[in-house]
């Protein structure tokens, strides 16, 4: 396509996608709707100037670097939850990979009913919807893979220095800037899909962070003194997303475990761990092959966790 510099011919396009010129030129337009600024030159053709920085279908896909993921892209302004219209369209039959994005969440939801506050434009609010070969027990690995990848591109594309709080949360300087929901859809011991939910805090200011969140939860931008661009993060972790994934799927866990450890929070340290049942002090050691946390007690004892809260600091201050 690119070789009359960065010309593209209404006639290349027409008979690339079999539509008309006329329909050609109309979908030029609706793009220039779209925020594109786009020169059409007479016999040399059309050329992209430049992208708008906002969120749409248009701009997450254009450039974005994957084979399956985000192929099928939904972006919507408002919605309650980016999770509920992902289960609906997994429902609907739509394919692996199919990506929901909103603007905004006015129920944006969090672990067990948590809400999960998601103001308009500021951040990424996304669900990955997933049907993988995999059975039940083994979700909570993608949630694990997916706070992998999320630290890696932070760092990639910035100075900044996340850390993983197990089992979904992303701190950078001891603040929650993002985290992952995973809900799934099994029977008979087999997956039926996955719908992967990622927030991230990307554009707020100090300000925007309000009432209880204040003291625990930042935005990239605080971190890095820089607005980023909320398109092109997305096309990031897409990318990212779908070489981790397919390397999960062929060759397993373990190198998933050993990047998750190298962003592991309060590793070595001791915290204090609640589930349902108890509440008591432990050390962190790492995760197991599957996933799970494991944890020393004060009398040497390991435990294997697949579900708890990590608290520490002053009075079991929790970071959530
Ligand atoms: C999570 O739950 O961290 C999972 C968040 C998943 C959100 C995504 S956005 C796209 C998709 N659609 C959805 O509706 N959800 C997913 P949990 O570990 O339970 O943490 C929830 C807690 O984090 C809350 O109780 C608050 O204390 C805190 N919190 C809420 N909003 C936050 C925010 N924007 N930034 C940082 N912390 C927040």
């Amino acid at each position: 396509m690119d070789k009359n510099d960065g010309y593209v011919s209404g006639q290349q396009l027409s008979d690339q996608l079999e539509i008309s010129r006329t329909a050609v030129w109309k979908h030029m337009k609706e793009l220039e709707k779209d925020g594109y600024k786009i020169e059409a030159i007479q016999r040399k053709g059309y050329r992209i100037i430049s992208s708008p920085d906002k969120v749409s279908e248009n701009t997450v896909q254009w450039g974005l670097n994957t084979d399956w993921l985000g192929h099928q892209l939904y972006h919507y302004k408002e919605v309650a939850s980016t999770q509920d219209i992902a289960h609906q369209l997994a429902k609907q039959g739509k394919p692996h990979g199919t990506v929901v994005i909103a603007d905004e969440q006015v129920k944006g939801k969090g672990r067990m009913s948590r809400p999960w506050h998601s103001p308009k434009g500021k951040g990424i609010w996304m669900s990955i919807l997933l049907r993988p070969d995999l059975v039940p027990v083994q979700a909570p690995q993608l949630t694990l893979l997916a706070a992998t990848v999320l630290a890696e591109v932070f760092i990639q594309k910035s100075e900044l220095k996340p850390q993983i709080k197990w089992p979904n949360d992303i701190l950078i300087n001891h603040k929650k800037v993002s985290g992952i929901l995973t809900e799934m859809q099994a029977e008979h011991d087999q997956i039926q899909y996955v719908v992967l939910g990622i927030g991230i805090n990307v554009n707020q200011a100090a300000d925007d962070i309000q009432g209880d969140l204040r003291h625990k939860a930042s935005s990239l931008r605080i971190e890095s003194e820089e607005e980023w661009s909320i398109a092109e993060t997305i096309q990031c972790i897409l990318h990212q997303f779908e070489k981790t994934y397919d390397q999960f799927m062929s060759q397993g866990f373990k190198k998933v475990k050993n990047v998750w450890e190298k962003y592991g929070y309060k590793i070595g340290e001791q915290v204090t761990i609640k589930t349902m049942k108890r509440e008591w002090q432990a050390e962190l050691i790492g995760i197991e092959p599957d996933g799970a946390l494991k944890a020393r007690d004060q009398k040497g004892n390991e435990e294997k966790l697949y579900s708890a809260e990590i608290m520490w600091g002053e009075g079991g201050y929790d970071a959530k």
